[in-house]
């Protein structure tokens, strides 16, 4: 056991940490793991019943001793495909553990995500918050969860977190990820109390861990990071595992800054079981073998702590419990097809954890029509005017994002509001957007409302994974957790365009299941539809776009500080009869000036998901001709997504073919010239709106 950074080298392990654990506590739960996994191997996987399995032989011995230190109700733990043990220590229920990797009817999933990833909302206890299948995807969202540890105590000032710690489990193979130094930077940055928990079996499915860290040993290199304490041993050796365990987390509970803890374990079986791990030699594996915890556990038990009759007892006794889950999980049923649509959105239903709604927010009477005071305000106004005021009247909002804190961001959307709500609830983060999002999503976890930043639309690609994950946290956990949170990005383009900077690509959040698209063109949707999600319990992709911010036509008066605008009801800009225009965003405009002199009825949806079909149908019905105009490109735009809905459900009606105008594929263009010639303007309009009346 090594303590790195100028820490004492310890070469004998005090008997007095081992001494706090339940030894037959911890030998019955490795016992039962180990009979769960022999029961998939031999049985449940050969018939299959379960068709993904990841042995924990090896890893589970210090994992249920991690578990069983997560004791504090507000503790939280993100684990790995490999992390049962741990979840066993923290007292989920058996049936569940199986009946999930059976894919059977409730459990973590109700049988729609690959049953071992586990999740454990346990309300008023330690959380093991929801897994993903992605390796590094844990990460980030655990370091959000000690984030929110820190935003209890310090900005909430709830003495009830001060000893909460924040748990991530990890392989080797995790450490090359992303996601893990997204983590490290937040979590060192921010002394969080957060600990990083590496299970180093030695390999990464078949690669070596030399290939995710030179040397094979990131404890060691390590050693020079600030704010991090860091130990290293062996997982495999019980009394020392114990010890580490409880140092590691008596460091990051006593508020001394994040710990990266790096345990050596065997992997003794394959990766997973269709794994025959040919990579390894006879020798490696042989080697592997002879670290085997659990004989380790029964030499440093018996006879000193248990008979040798106890041992055996305990063993007949997992057995049983084993048999009983077995027959409690395949007695359930596989869950109802017809209900596999549900819960990709709040359906009415509160989640276990996650949000404010299940820890009794109650959002104030909204206004659903404007009460429109004083001057017109621009968008960026207008949207900082409701920041505020929902800063103002709600204590778990919190604004982040590159430059948002002093500098008020680059778009100057939150100038003023870290100086007047302080840097606890408006701050800058590191330049990392996975680390942006996923400590979002951690704080949604915990009962906060984050508003994260993304600066400009194409940025928002690192943190591709954990806008997916979360997602679809809803609907993979049946329900059980839910990350709501509000992500701001402006896009589109400007005075000029470039490929970064400058696209909408909104379709692409509206193909991510769980994530609701606002697209407001002008500064009182934007406020309403704002409004409307900061109150709201699923999470949305606000997206502000860069040429409506301070456009003139976007202008309008501030709607009232309860305004809300409900999402999927479009707004009628013009009436006509000839045709009907859709379009969003800073295309409206454009088609609002097309329509000049014509009679066009020009829809602005507002929002993408939902988007009102109803509202479009009905007027098509009364045209006859659809137009669709977006700025995104158009194969695969969100056009194509409306044309085949007219197309579909309004055939009959139409007198001219569902047309779309839209940028062509290609990424926008930085010259205003070239920019335009790309764009769908006023003129390609009207001769487009012209030649479909003409039909
Ligand atoms: C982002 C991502 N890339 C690739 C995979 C496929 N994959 C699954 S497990 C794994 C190896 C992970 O190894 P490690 O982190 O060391 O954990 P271990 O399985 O050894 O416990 C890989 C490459 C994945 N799940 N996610």
């Amino acid at each position: 056991m090594t303590a790195i950074q100028k820490k004492p080298r310890q070469t004998s392990f005090a008997n007095s940490t081992a001494a706090a654990y339940d030894w037959r506590e911890v030998a019955r739960l490795i016992m039962i793991s180990r009979g769960l996994d022999e029961l998939e191997e031999k049985t449940l996987v050969p018939q299959k019943k379960v068709l993904y399995q990841f042995s924990a032989r090896g890893h589970d011995l210090a994992q249920i001793l991690l578990g069983l230190q997560l004791t504090n109700p507000h503790d939280a733990a993100c684990g790995y495909y490999r992390s049962r043990p741990m979840l066993l220590a923290l007292g989920v229920d058996l049936a569940d553990a199986l009946g999930s990797s059976m894919a059977r009817a409730g459990g973590y999933s109700d049988g729609r995500d690959i049953g071992v990833v586990f999740n454990y909302p346990n309300p008023g206890g330690p959380a093991a918050l929801p897994m993903c299948g992605g390796v590094g995807a844990q990460y980030t969202p655990t370091a959000g969860w000690a984030s929110a540890i820190d935003y209890r105590t310090r900005v909430l000032k709830d003495a009830s977190y001060s000893q909460a710690i924040s748990v991530v489990l990890g392989g080797d193979g995790s450490v090359a990820t992303n996601g893990f130094w997204a983590a490290l930077t937040l979590a060192t940055t921010q002394k969080l109390p957060m600990l990083f928990y590496i299970e180093d079996n030695g390999f990464g499915i078949s690669v070596p861990s030399t290939f995710q860290t030179p040397g094979g040993d990131i404890a060691a290199n390590l050693a020079s990071f600030q704010n991090l304490h860091i130990l290293t041993g062996d997982g495999y050796n019980p009394n020392e595992s114990a010890t580490l365990i409880s140092q590691a987390v008596d460091h990051v509970r006593s508020r001394k800054g994040p710990c990266l803890l790096r345990l050596k374990v065997p992997r003794l079986q394959g990766h997973s079981f269709q794994d025959t791990q040919t990579y390894k030699s006879e020798a490696t594996v042989k080697r592997e073998w002879s670290l085997d915890p659990l004989p380790k556990l029964r030499e440093f038990l018996v006879p000193s702590q248990l008979s040798a009759g106890e041992w055996d007892q305990l063993e007949e006794q997992a057995r049983a419990e084993v048999e009983q889950a077995r027959a409690a999980a395949e007695a359930r049923p596989v869950s109802d097809p017809a209900r596999v649509t549900h819960h990709v959105f709040f359906e009415g239903e509160l989640q276990q954890r996650g949000g404010q709604w299940p820890e009794g927010y109650q959002a104030p009477a909204a206004d659903s029509v404007p009460k429109p005071e004083g001057q017109r305000l621009n968008m960026v106004a207008a949207i900082r005017r409701t920041l505020d005021h929902e800063l103002a009247v709600n204590p778990r909002v919190a604004v982040f994002g590159e430059d948002v804190g002093p500098k008020g961001g680059v778009h100057a959307v939150t100038l003023g509001l870290q100086e007047k709500y302080g840097d606890g609830r408006v701050f800058d983060t590191s330049l990392s957007e996975e680390g942006i999002i996923g400590r979002a999503v951690g704080m949604a976890l915990a009962g906060l409302m984050p508003v994260p930043e993304i600066q400009f639309r194409k940025y928002a690609d690192p943190a591709m994974e954990q806008i997916n994950d979360c997602g679809t946290m809803r609907w993979r956990t049946n329900n059980r957790f839910a990350a709501p949170m509000v992500v701001r990005i402006p896009g589109g383009f400007f005075k000029c365009g470039d490929p970064w900077h400058s696209q909408t690509n909104e379709v692409q959040f509206v193909h991510s299941p769980g994530w609701k698209v606002a697209v407001p063109s002008n500064a009182e949707d934007a406020v309403g539809l704002l409004r409307g999600a900061l109150r709201g319990n699923d999470p949305v992709i606000f997206f502000e776009h860069r040429a409506m911010l301070d456009a003139t036509s976007a202008r309008r008066p501030y709607p009232g500080d309860d305004y809300v605008l409900p999402f999927g009801k479009a707004r009628t800009v013009v009436q006509g009869n000839d045709i009907t225009v859709v379009t969003w965003g800073a295309m409206v405009e454009r088609c609002e000036q097309a329509a000049q002199g014509r009679s066009v009825e020009v829809i602005d949806l507002r929002t993408l998901m939902p988007w009102d079909s109803d509202a479009v149908l009905k007027s098509v019905s009364r045209t006859h001709r659809c137009l669709i105009v977006h700025e995104d490109l158009g194969t695969a735009g969100f056009g194509a997504e409306i044309a085949a809905v007219v197309a579909d459900k309004a055939f009959i009606e139409l007198d001219a073919p569902v047309a779309r105008l839209t940028m062509p594929d290609i990424p926008s263009p930085h010259h205003p010239l070239l920019m335009e010639h790309a764009l769908p303007s006023v003129e390609d309009i009207a001769a487009k709106i012209d030649e479909l009346v003409g039909f």
